[in-house]
């Protein structure tokens, strides 16, 4: 599925993806969060002038997805195009604007697997002998000795590890363990947070040596068959690697894979913590030995806990996005998702926790001041100013003009590093800051009509600067804000231009109430 793409070679390049999740269920709040961040920092990226390629979409082989496709009652065919046109359906409800979705199912993915796996066997990187070892079904993973906890129990979800004795073809990877090692040591991908590097140090590199994966399954439903090799499937998490370069189309279009795929471009990839093994090891290995760039960022992030454990498709305590999307909006939920957590950490999620954090910010600070100088600018100036030259040149001195120009440098500084948490902050700091100067210079007693028009400009060029920078947050929420004046957004980039003389002419056409404060029952 793709857009139409225009490849400009004069533009940076920008490459996102956010992991492919598991089409056994509809997704929950989790996946919203790495999906949010991913579009976050794209539509930032887009503004900054790059071209971007945002890939988000379903890993849909696997047992636990048929499981749930019986469960269900559905054929298989059936239940994955459910969960795809709900996924689907989702983003667009979100505003996630990505630019691909892959499906694993789909042809072309598939054929690339098996073009994948010839090349390997033609290097001699597969081989088959005896596997003997313990499994997790619901994680998909091989779980080797050492990261094997004693109690026969998956140390990732806590379910009973199933014996496993089959043949397997195995994918000789032990090789380029010192390989590995160096890449991480001298840095040549970043890893964020800086910790998980460490923690696969610890966890992944023990006895100094990597062991070759079983990368195959035998007699298993919903699976790509390993190449002709009769009864042998592929194990899904090559399979799921593999759909980030379908989604590149690589070995397809090379045009398109050479354009986002290559070391000079900006790639991100964006995923959850208890994946880093698969991402930070094997997915490294399968590039190495594609002759590929190594994507120059993974972020990590941390957990949306509810009710003290993981949320959790399985654990019954997963939250549906659009029970919230109904209460707060979908740029509500996105401003929480995005903005609320640091990435760092797990985070407790709860409705009190959002519904806080909703009033606190996007009601009290930015939608108030909004309501407050709108109101202003109507009562006292009949909805319109205007300024000229002299007057832009006064409000060039004002000091608010250089609080706005630190937070613009803040804010930006926050988002080259995807840290949409301290970009927020920056910008909470600003409306802070003008909530203040209203409560000091009570406009409301002021008689200087001159002065009252002053500070009214500037606070009114701070709520543009404040929805420009909030538009990767609050999507096309910020437009309603806009359009109840006269200036348009796509007029506006204050990262290139701070242009005062935008208040040589201000016209308020609507009063409005950008969030209400919500109140739980
Ligand atoms: O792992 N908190 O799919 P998956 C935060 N198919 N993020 C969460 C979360 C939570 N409670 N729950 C899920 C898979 N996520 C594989 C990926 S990639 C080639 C294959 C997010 O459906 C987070 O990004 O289990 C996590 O890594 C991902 O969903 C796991 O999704």
């Amino acid at each position: 599925m793709t857009k139409e793409i225009i490849l400009d070679k004069n533009q940076k390049v920008f490459f996102v993806s956010t992991p492919l999740f598991y089409s056994n269920d509809l997704l929950h709040l989790g996946h919203c969060y790495s999906t949010l961040i991913a579009d976050a920092i794209t539509r930032y990226k887009k503004i900054q002038g790059f071209q971007t390629y945002f890939v988000t979409g379903l890993d849909e082989h696997g047992e636990k997805i048929y499981d749930s496709a019986c469960k269900n009652k559905l054929s298989i065919e059936k239940f994955l195009n459910k969960i795809s046109f709900e996924t689907k359906q989702l983003w667009k409800d979100l505003e996630v604007e990505y630019d691909y979705f892959q499906e694993t199912k789909s042809t072309t993915h598939q054929q690339l697997c098996l073009r994948i796996l010839k090349i390997l066997e033609s290097k001699n990187l597969i081989y088959k002998q005896n596997y003997e070892g313990k499994y997790c079904i619901y994680c998909a993973e091989f779980i080797t000795l050492t990261n094997l906890e004693k109690n026969n129990l998956c140390p990732n979800c806590q379910r009973k590890l199933k014996n496993l004795q089959e043949e397997s073809f195995f994918w000789k990877i032990n090789h380029l363990f010192s390989w590995l090692k160096k890449i991480y040591q001298q840095e040549k991908i970043t890893i964020l947070p800086k910790f998980y590097k460490l923690e696969i140090e610890k966890n992944f590199f023990k006895n100094d040596q990597l062991r070759n994966l079983a990368i195959s399954r035998y007699k298993a439903n919903n699976l790509i068959p390993f190449l002709n090799y009769q009864n042998f499937y592929l194990y899904v998490w090559i399979d799921a690697l593999i759909g980030y370069l379908s989604s590149l189309q690589y070995q397809q279009n090379s045009k398109i894979f050479n354009f986002f795929w290559n070391k000079n471009v900006e790639t991100l990839q964006i995923i959850g913590k208890e994946i880093i093994r698969f991402h930070l090891i094997y997915w490294l290995l399968l590039l190495k030995q594609l002759n590929l760039s190594l994507p120059r960022t993974i972020l990590v992030h941390g957990w949306i806990i509810n009710q003290n454990v993981k949320m959790s498709k399985s654990k019954n305590n997963s939250i549906n996005p659009y029970d919230l999307i109904k209460i707060y909006g979908s740029s509500g939920l996105r401003y929480f998702l995005i903005t609320c957590f640091q990435i760092q950490t797990d985070n407790n999620y709860s409705l009190k926790v959002i519904n806080d954090y909703y009033n606190s910010t996007l009601v009290n600070l930015f939608g108030n001041l909004i309501a407050r100088v709108f109101k202003m600018i109507i009562n006292y100036f009949q909805g319109k100013i205007t300024n000229d030259v002299v007057a832009i040149k006064t409000l060039k001195n004002n000091s608010l003009i250089a609080k706005i120009k630190t937070t613009i440098t803040n804010y930006t500084h926050y988002m080259n590093s995807y840290d949409c948490y301290h970009a927020n902050k920056t910008v909470l700091n600003l409306l802070r800051s003008i909530n203040q100067l209203i409560e000091i210079n009570k406009p409301w007693i002021l008689k200087d009509k001159q002065k009252l028009k002053e500070l009214l400009s500037v606070w009114f060029f701070a709520i543009l600067v404040i929805g420009f920078l909030f538009k990767p947050f609050l999507a096309k929420k910020i437009n309603t804000l806009f359009q109840a004046t006269n200036i348009e957004i796509k007029n506006v980039n204050f990262f290139k231009n701070l242009n005062l003389n935008l208040l040589m002419k201000i016209e308020i056409k609507k009063y409005i109430i950008l969030f209400k404060r919500i109140k739980l029952n």
